[in-house]
């Protein structure tokens, strides 16, 4: 009897198994829902165009960096991501000093609904990569950047709704652990949107010696670059946007995005010589200029910068400045609220960031609006 009970287990468990492998007959797609990190593992660097990964709720770890090179095609990508509306952490705990979480080299994935936590180096990590798609994903508490693009042929790829936070270079003092970095590389395209990028040790944002083009708009980055792991010799800089550096003169964009409580600058050229372009957003109370661009031809148009360490803004002879409530006779609206504990709240239900009155002014030609 037990033997019998047994076995109809067995082949409900094989059919329940089989039920889930779905083979359409004009591709070899197939959706795999998977629930150890064996199987997570093998499911990442098994996936061909067309794969859905479901990762079933709870949290894994993984003794390797799940990794993968297989391309998707932008009408049949690889998906990963949560099964239904599951909780999925992977966590890098058991992961090798040094190594990475997850690493694509690879085109056309679809990322979305997991965190990324404890990783030993960055946790997340996509190398020229086109047509990816991040949706909802956390990175946090790792030892480098929580999430990277970087590398040549970084083309057409979206972040949206990131939370990056916590992350600690131990071993360089904090000097380079960024929420979100866009490194090293080039190609156009490359969108940031919704991000909340907070308290980590170097920057929220960091654009160094990325070549073209990069948007971010909707985002917050406050918190960086304070010492909060007691690191007598730190050396995190605190930049809430840091947008160049290593000689690269690139004409990146901000819009509609905020800055504040970072220990650096707000939002930096940080000697990139381009023509950035800055608008409708707000440095707060942030360590030193809440803009700084003395060196580049920048645009900044409509920013609101408030009680910055330094000054609201440092520009060169080149900047254009039009409507930002330093420029003559543009006057500085009200918060209504300079309490940010709602921004630290749970995202809407479709992943769009908090509800919040922070930094808010209600006007509708200066400043972030902070949604
Ligand atoms: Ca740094
Ligand atoms: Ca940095």
């Amino acid at each position: 009897m037990l033997r019998r009970t047994a076995r109809l287990a067995l082949s409900t468990a094989v059919a329940a198994a089989a039920a889930v492998i779905v083979l359409p007959a004009q591709a070899h797609a197939a959706t795999v829902v998977v629930d150890t990190t064996a199987e997570l593992d093998a499911a990442i660097s098994g996936a061909s165009a067309g794969t859905v990964i479901q990762v079933r709720g709870g949290t894994y770890y993984p003794t390797e960096t799940l990794q993968s090179t297989a391309d998707g095609t932008s009408s049949s990508p690889v998906t990963l991501t949560a099964y239904g509306s599951e909780t999925v952490k992977v966590d890098g705990s058991s992961l090798p000093s040094g190594d990475w979480i997850f690493k694509l080299t690879a085109d056309y994935w679809n990322v979305s609904n997991i965190t990324f936590q404890n990783s030993p180096d960055s946790a997340v990590v996509c190398q020229s990569c086109t047509g990816t798609n991040w949706s909802n994903i956390k990175t946090v508490n790792g030892g480098d950047s929580g999430f990277t693009l970087t590398g040549d042929g970084t083309v057409n790829n979206t972040v949206r709704n990131i939370d990056s936070y916590g992350h600690y270079d131990a071993a360089n003092h904090g000097e380079n652990a960024d929420g979100v970095a866009v490194k090293f590389g080039s190609g156009t395209g490359n969108l940031i949107t919704g991000a909340r990028l907070y308290n980590n040790s170097d920057d929220g944002i960091d654009l160094w010696s990325f070549s073209s083009p990069v948007t971010i708009e909707h985002t917050w980055s406050f918190g960086n670059g304070k010492n909060r792991w007691s690191d007598s010799a730190f050396a995190g800089d605190g930049n809430g946007y840091k947008l160049g550096g290593d000689g690269e003169v690139v004409a990146h964009v901000v819009n509609n995005s905020a800055a504040w409580d970072d220990a650096g600058n707000g939002f930096t050229e940080n000697s990139n010589r381009g023509a950035l372009v800055i608008n409708r957003t707000t440095a707060y109370a942030n360590g030193k200029y809440g803009y700084y661009f003395a060196t580049n031809s920048a645009k900044l148009g409509k920013n609101l910068a408030v009680s910055n360490g330094s000054a609201a803004v440092s520009k060169g002879s080149s900047v254009t400045s039009s409507g930002n409530n330093w420029d003559a006779g543009v006057a500085t609206p009200s918060f209504r609220s300079t309490d940010a504990t709602t921004t630290y709240n749970a995202r809407s239900s479709s992943g769009t960031l908090p509800a919040t009155t922070f930094l808010t002014t209600g006007s509708t030609t200066i400043g972030a609006t902070m949604n």
